[in-house]
C-alpha cells in the first residue's frame, strides 16, 4: 500500500496508473449504495449559491442568461438537452436570417470570399462532444453556465486555408454580430476574439452550424457559430459574420479585454500575441448530496462533476472545511480521453451534524488548477442528523 507521500513522489504517469489499479481494485468495484436506500438529497448552499432562478432565460440581449440546473445530472444525461443549455447573451434583434446571412473572408488573403452557412452547411461533419463553460460562471447561478454538447461544423482552419493566406498572416479576427437594442449593464456589444493559426490547430476550433443533432438556435449563434474546445466560451464567438487574417500586431479586441481577469491573465494585454489561451483547468465540484440509508445506518453520496485539463482527472482531493480530515476521491471510471467532463461520487460519513465547506482538488498537485486553487468552486451543506 503506497503512502500518499510516496504516492505524489511518483511521475505523474505511474501516479495515474497506480490510481487507475487501485479503482479498478477498489472504490469503483463496490458500491455501498447498491444495497441502500435514497432518502432524500440535501441542498448545496453557500456563499452566493441558491440566488437566481435556474432552467429558465432571465434577462434581455447581452444581459440575457439562463443557468442550467446542474444539480440532477446523471451518467445518462451528460451531454445537456439544448433546451436546457446555458445562454450568455441572447440573440440580436431581429435574429440573424439564416437565408441571407453570410460571413466575410478577408484580410491578409490572396482570395477573399463570403461563404454562407449553406456553404458549411454541406461541408459540415461531426466534430464530438465539447463542453462549454463561460468565463464568468460563478455561484450566484450555482455554476450552470457550463454544458457539455454534441457539435457540427467545419475547421476553422479549413476555412483559412481555402483563402489561401498571405506572407506575414499569422493570426485571425473572428467577429460576431451583437445588436442589441437595450444597452447592457455590464457587457460590451460586439464580439471578436483573435487566434493563432497554432491556437486554431491545437484545439480544433470549428465554425458549428449544429448542436446536439438539430440546427443551431438563435440564442446559441444562429446560423452559425465558432467552437474552441478546451476554452472558456468568452471565444466561441456566436452568430459569426466576418474572419479577418491579421499579422501579429494586431491589438487585443474588447472581449479580449472584459475577460482579461477571468481567463487568468496578468493585466490586460494590449495585443493579442499577448494574450495567454484562455484555457480551462482541470475543475471539479459538487453538484448534489444524497442522504442514504445503508446497513443499517446513514451514509452520505457527494456526487460531482469533473472537466477541464489537459489530461483527465482520474483522482481528486476532497475537503470538507475545518471540521472534517481531507479524503481521496476516485473518478470511476477514469475519464475517458475524450469525454469533455464525467460524473464521480464519494461515499461520505460525516462525524457529526454541521455545516460543512466542499472543495476538490486534483490528487496530484503537479496538475495546473488554477481555479481549484482558489477554492472556487466550493459548495456548502448542512447535515442535520449523522
Ligand atoms: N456575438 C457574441 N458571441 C458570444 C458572446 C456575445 O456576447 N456575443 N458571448 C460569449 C460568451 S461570454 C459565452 S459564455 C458564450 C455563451 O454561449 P451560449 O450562450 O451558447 O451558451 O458565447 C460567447 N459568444
Ligand atoms: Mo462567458
Amino acid at each position: 500500500m503506497l503512502t500518499r507521500r510516496s504516492f505524489l513522489a511518483l511521475p505523474l504517469d505511474a501516479a495515474l496508473a497506480v490510481c487507475a489499479s487501485r479503482v479498478a481494485a477498489s472504490a469503483c468495484d463496490q458500491d455501498p449504495f447498491a444495497r441502500g436506500r435514497l432518502l432524500g438529497t440535501v441542498p448545496l448552499t453557500g456563499r452566493g449559491g441558491g440566488r437566481a432562478p435556474l432552467d429558465t432565460m432571465i434577462g434581455r440581449g447581452l444581459d440575457a442568461r439562463r443557468f442550467t440546473d446542474l444539480s440532477g445530472i446523471t451518467p445518462q444525461t451528460l451531454v445537456v438537452p439544448t433546451s436546457r443549455f446555458f445562454v450568455r447573451t441572447g440573440a440580436p434583434h431581429p435574429p440573424p436570417d439564416p437565408a441571407t446571412w453570410t460571413i466575410r473572408v478577408r484580410g491578409l488573403v490572396e482570395r477573399p470570399s463570403t461563404v454562407t452557412p449553406a456553404d458549411l452547411a454541406r461541408r459540415a461533419r461531426p466534430m464530438g462532444a465539447h463542453l462549454l463553460e463561460c468565463a464568468g460562471n460563478t455561484e450566484t447561478g450555482d455554476f450552470g453556465l457550463m454544458g457539455v454538447a454534441a457539435w457540427t461544423g467545419v475547421p476553422l482552419a479549413e476555412v483559412i486555408e481555402a483563402a489561401v493566406p498571405r506572407p506575414g498572416a499569422t493570426r485571425v479576427l473572428v467577429s460576431g454580430y451583437d445588436a442589441h437594442p437595450t444597452a447592457s449593464r455590464r457587457s460590451q456589444p460586439g464580439a471578436s476574439w483573435v487566434f493563432s493559426f497554432d491556437e486554431l490547430r491545437e484545439t480544433g476550433a470549428f465554425l458549428a452550424t449544429e448542436m446536439n443533432g438539430a440546427p443551431l438556435l438563435p440564442d446559441h449563434g444562429a446560423p452559425v457559430r465558432l467552437v474552441v474546445p478546451g476554452w472558456y466560451a468568452c471565444a466561441h464567438i456566436k452568430w459569426v459574420n466576418d474572419i479577418v487574417l491579421v499579422d501579429e500586431q494586431i491589438p487585443s479586441t474588447p472581449q479580449m479585454r472584459e475577460f482579461a481577469a477571468r481567463t487568468h491573465q496578468r493585466g490586460v494585454p494590449e495585443l493579442a500575441r499577448e494574450f495567454e489561451p484562455p484555457v480551462v483547468d482541470a475543475a471539479a465540484m459538487p453538484v448534489r448530496v444524497e442522504k442514504w440509508h445503508v446497513d443499517g445506518g446513514l451514509l452520505y453520496r457527494i456526487v460531482g462533476l469533473v472537466w477541464g485539463g489537459r489530461a483527465p482527472l482520474s483522482a481528486l482531493r476532497i475537503g470538507f472545511g475545518a471540521r472534517a480530515r481531507e479524503e481521496v476521491v476516485e473518478v470511476c471510471p477514469p475519464v475517458g480521453a475524450t469525454a469533455p467532463w464525467s460524473l464521480w461520487t464519494h461515499a461520505w460519513k460525516p462525524a457529526a451534524p454541521g455545516r460543512y465547506r466542499l472543495w476538490l482538488k486534483p490528487l496530484d498537485p503537479s496538475v495546473r488548477a488554477r481555479r481549484l486553487d482558489l477554492y472556487f468552486y466550493a459548495r456548502e451543506v448542512v447535515i442535520d442528523e449523522v
